[in-house]
């Protein structure tokens, strides 16, 4: 019999949706209310971003980076968990997956772990799958990747159609009947994650809640797609030094702002003058990350979509690190070559600018080594 029991709640949704910026409320809020919480966060490509920002509110944070032969599968997840259980003892444990997987195959992978039964392994209880979508850009996923949302968007129980402080109304309400036609059964809510609004809290009651099939062993096991491939998404992630003793929060926004707009400008460039099929829709929607480590600060940059600009934000730092940047980039509907070369360029002149020199740190696990990471 296992002794441990623990609540699982699995928030997904696109690249770029809100699911960190969710997690970390709904952690906060689940810590004030006394309960222990740890979380654990996947990140596509071999350079964790996230990991740090959430350890900074005293939550325990796993970082599972996918890039790589020795980061991978599945039986990462369930390792992570399992030793999560052991060491940290948590009554509730939240797991953000990539923006390009499906939430339900991992609640379902995890379920199976239920069979286990052995002491080492937690009893899991689920809270309703939650699937996120970012309310402002919803129209051109749906153009773009209609088959991946679709897909992400039918086993939620909950859809949280998220930034609603900056889609209009209208916009919403679209989004709201596109998704009930979808999923009729969902529970659909709209929220503003960063700011944390009312209907935000009404969703942080309904994850007390449980899952409709709570136990995942006797439900149907959905069929394994291939998420990754579905999706249509290119990623690409990299490390850089820089070799500079005066960088500072100044110059790393300008850098950061910089690389961001850059990237974006060659990927709408290259829709603009290609044969793929956009519904004569040129723009972009992913996440392109970048965080940068300075004196006494760090500062991380986000763009999710072509419309958006880059979103900025700046976090204090009690250690110091050597300064340098790490970027993830995650772009539906543009070769991985392009991506990556965009990417490198968009960097290099950046600097170059700015006559700061980068030297780029070579990671362990090069691109031969990259298998698929479907499940995760
Ligand atoms: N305006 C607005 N921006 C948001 C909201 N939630 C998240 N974001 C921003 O959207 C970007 C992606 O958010 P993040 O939580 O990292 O998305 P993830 O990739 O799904 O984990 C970041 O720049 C966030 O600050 C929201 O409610 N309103
Ligand atoms: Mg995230």
């Amino acid at each position: 019999m296992s002794f441990m029991k623990i609540k699982i709640i699995i928030i997904g949704g696109f690249l770029g949706s809100g699911k960190t910026t969710s997690i970390l409320n709904v952690g906060k809020h689940l810590s004030e209310t006394g309960q222990k919480v740890a979380i654990i966060v996947n990140e596509i490509g071999e350079i964790g971003i996230d990991e740090d920002t959430i350890s900074s509110l005293g939550i325990e944070a796993k970082e599972l980076t996918s890039g790589c032969i020795c980061c991978t599968l599945k039986i990462d997840m369930q390792f992570t968990l399992a030793n999560l259980a052991k060491e940290v003892k948590p009554d509730i444990i939240l797991i953000e997956p990539t923006g390009i997987a499906f939430p339900k195959q991992i609640k379902d992978d995890l379920a199976q772990m239920n069979i286990a039964d052995t002491s080492d392994i937690p009893y899991m209880t689920f809270a309703p799958i939650v699937n996120l979508v970012d309310g402002d850009r919803f129209n051109t996923e749906i153009k773009q990747i209609p088959r991946f949302i679709v897909t992400q968007l039918k086993d939620a129980e909950i859809v949280g159609i998220n930034k609603i402080d900056i889609a209009d109304k209208d916009r919403i309400k679209d989004v709201r009947a596109t998704v009930k036609n979808i999923n009729p059964k969902t529970q659909i809510l709209e929220f503003s994650a960063r700011n944390n609004d009312e209907q935000f809290q009404t969703f942080l009651s309904l994850l007390s809640g449980d899952s409709s099939e709570n136990d995942g062993t006797k439900g149907e096991i959905s069929k394994k797609i291939n998420s990754v491939e579905m999706s249509e998404v290119s990623t690409y992630s990299a490390e850089f030094d820089i070799l500079s003793q005066d960088l500072n929060q100044n110059i790393a926004t300008t850098i950061s702002k910089n690389i961001l707009e850059e990237v974006k400008n060659r990927v709408l460039n290259l829709n603009l003058n290609s044969d793929l099929d956009l519904n004569s829709n040129p723009d972009f929607i992913g996440h392109i990350k970048i965080s940068m480590d300075y004196p006494n600060e760090m500062l991380k940059a986000s763009l999710t979509s072509s419309k958006g600009s880059p979103q900025i934000d700046i976090f204090e730092k009690n250690k110091n690190t050597q300064c340098k940047l790490k970027i993830m980039s995650a772009v539906a509907k543009v070769p991985k070559d392009e991506l990556i070369e965009f990417v490198e360029n968009s960097i290099h002149e950046s600097f170059t600018k700015e006559s700061i020199d980068i030297k780029k740190v070579e990671s362990q696990c090069n691109t031969q080594q990259l298998i698929d990471i479907s499940n995760l």
